[in-house]
């Protein structure tokens, strides 16, 4: 190999849920590729993110929150995205919130371990400091209790210290052909991320249960006239759901399609025509054709 070999650096981003794992991967592709909630169990497929840094191709695999007790099917293959997101990579960033390590953090560290695979604790939402001063302590509680080789305070959100990081991850990057294109941001095709878009605005805007018993799927994706329309069903397991999903008169369901468009529109770069249904399916969390989706594509 000589020194102008192409770099490609491959990682995987896990930690518990909502320690903003896919802000995080947001961040570091430098566009919106993986949805975001204040609720916990937000990311539930594994998605990649592609950064170019330089002539060095970075690649993030972003990973659903750890559960400690996987209860329906669909979490169980949530942990396992997990799993096998860590066993294709060239090192791991493990994210803890600043708030502190947590006992399910311990299990993260052992699956790390376990893959043998070099990582980075990354200590994220150092914005809520009060003061920069307490973060030297709590490096410093960190590395006495665990061999992490890097500590790496960042705040996903605002983007501070990631540029830093980005420099971090491109130098460490191995030479290897680039995986991707150079304009490629994800792996995902652009229905899923409609799909996903769909069910980040479910998530935002419902009540705390009601996000995990939704499941959206994109029925009709087709360009006429200049226009793409869309169809999507949201599905759910009860009827008593359903009503909550569409809203007192429809309310919801139309800020629910309404927020989603938008971003659609602006990701497609396109103006988009998006008709939403809400059905009823008792225990879609079981059924392994609604489960289908987590089949990463190859
Ligand atoms: N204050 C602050 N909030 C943050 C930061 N990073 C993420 N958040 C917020 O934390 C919440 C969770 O962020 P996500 O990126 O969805 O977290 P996640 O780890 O991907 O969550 P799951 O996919 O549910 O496991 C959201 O409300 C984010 O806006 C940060 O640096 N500072
Ligand atoms: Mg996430």
């Amino acid at each position: 190999m000589t020194l102008d070999s192409p770099r490609c650096g491959i990682y995987a981003i896990v930690g518990r849920p909502n320690v903003g794992k896919s802000t995080l991967l947001n961040h570091l592709v430098g566009q919106k590729i993986s949805i975001t909630s204040r609720k916990p169990q937000t990311t539930r497929y594994k998605i990649h993110g592609i950064a170019q840094h330089g002539t060095t191709q970075l690649v993030f695999a972003d990973s659903p929150g750890w559960q400690r007790q996987p209860q329906s099917k669909l979490h169980k293959l949530m942990n396992q995205q997990i799993d096998n997101a860590l066993h294709e990579v060239d090192a791991v960033l493990h994210i803890i919130d600043v708030a502190g390590w947590h006992t399910d953090d311990g299990a993260i560290e052992l699956m790390i371990k376990e893959t043998a695979r070099p990582s980075i604790l990354i200590i994220n939402k150092i914005d809520r400091l009060h003061t920069r001063d307490g973060l030297l302590p709590l490096i410093a509680k960190l590395e006495s209790e665990h061999v992490y080789p890097d500590y790496f305070p960042v705040c996903a959100l605002n983007g501070a210290n990631i540029p830093g990081l980005l420099d971090l991850l491109a130098a460490r990057a191995p030479q290897r052909p680039h995986l991707f294109a150079a304009d490629d941001v994800t792996d995902r095709p652009e229905r899923f991320m409609v799909a996903e878009l769909i069910r980040e605005k479910i998530a935002r805007q419902l009540g705390d249960e009601l996000p995990y018993a939704t499941h959206v799927v994109i029925d009709t994706f087709v360009t006429r006239g200049g226009v793409v329309h869309i169809d999507a069903t949201i599905w759910v397991e009860k009827p008593g759901q359903k009503a909550i999903v569409i809203g007192r008169q429809g309310q919801r369901i139309k800020q629910i399609g309404s927020s989603a468009r938008l971003d659609i529109e602006k990701m497609l770069e396109q103006r988009v025509y998006l008709k939403t249904w809400v059905k009823v399916r008792g225990k879609w969390t079981e059924d392994p054709a609604a489960l289908e989706i987590f089949e990463t594509p190859e």
